[in-house]
């Protein structure tokens, strides 16, 4: 299969407070590769330490958000192959970022794409959309946390109808279950996610940061280890200057100016 060069395989635009990074193998619908997985940490993580990036959307050209692994690329793969490739590590890197980072879906978010979407923040979805886990089709399980993100956000009953079958579910039924976050008409999802992600650009960067922070624990950890954690971000905000002039200007009746500090 051809590829386009690394540095072509996502394209970013970068527009401070804002970047939108989008996965660009529209032939191929957006399947992630390990190099297109690579270049996509890679420039998340540049930007996750871009001082003036506050948000970051990630979306697809074409017309899939992406339609899973590149089963190209894994067809003929034994599972000693598979884990040589290590393919995980870079998902664990953009499991690291620590800016909001919000999906703008279009189209297909299948597989590794489901995936990739439920490992952003926020999903913005478009009335095109549709999600699942068709691995099973393939004759392989989803890999990139599919089966354990899924179950956290649907419930166990409704997981596995979607693991086991493979069935894809659109952006209102998702919207409904409680995966999407926004659902709204075919081709303004990237728009609508761009609003959102200016909204949360427009708050106090640390507390953004220790808010989602505390949230992830939320989901992925227990009620003993995420409150203790919410507890300590909570106290640790009032070392910021953000906290006071947030404070100061509430009881002024005039608009806070952040810092960042
Ligand atoms: N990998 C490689 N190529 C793909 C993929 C993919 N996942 N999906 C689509 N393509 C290619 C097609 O082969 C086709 O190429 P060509 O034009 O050269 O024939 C092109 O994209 C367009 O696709 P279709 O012609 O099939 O387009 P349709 O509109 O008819 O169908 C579908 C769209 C329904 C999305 C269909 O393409 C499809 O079923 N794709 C596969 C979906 C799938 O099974 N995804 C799961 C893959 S396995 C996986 O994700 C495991 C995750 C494990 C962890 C993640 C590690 C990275």
């Amino acid at each position: 299969m051809t590829q386009a060069p690394a540095e072509q395989l996502i394209l970013v635009r970068r527009q401070p407070p804002l970047a939108v990074v989008s996965l660009n193998r529209p032939g191929v619908l957006n399947a992630l590769s390990l190099p297109l997985m690579r270049a996509l940490a890679d420039a998340v993580g540049e930007l996750d330490r871009d001082d003036e990036v506050r948000a970051i959307v990630l979306t697809g050209n074409g017309r899939a958000f992406a339609a899973g692994a590149d089963i190209a690329e894994m067809s003929s793969a034994g599972a000693v192959e598979m884990m040589a490739r290590d393919q995980f590590t870079q998902w664990q890197r953009l499991r690291q970022t620590a800016k909001p980072l919000i999906a703008a879906v279009g189209g297909h978010a299948l597989g590794g794409g489901c995936e990739l979407a439920m490992l952003c923040d926020m999903i913005v979805a478009g009335e095109d959309a549709r999600f699942g886990q068709p691995e099973v089709r393939l004759g392989v399980m989803p890999g990139a946390g599919g089966t354990q993100l899924l179950t956290r956000a649907l419930g166990k009953w409704q997981a596995m109808e979607l693991v086991l079958t493979g069935r894809t579910l659109t952006a209102r039924e998702m919207y409904e279950r409680g995966l999407v976050t926004r659902v709204v008409p075919q081709g303004l999802h990237l728009d609508e996610a761009l609003r959102l992600a200016r909204e949360i650009a427009a708050q106090p960067p640390v507390a953004v940061r220790l808010a989602k922070e505390s949230v992830q624990k939320a989901f992925m950890g227990t009620l003993e280890e995420g409150l203790p954690l919410e507890r300590k971000n909570f106290y640790l905000l009032f070392a910021t200057e953000d906290q006071r002039e947030g404070m100061r200007a509430f009881l002024e009746k005039r608009t806070p100016v952040w810092q960042g500090k």
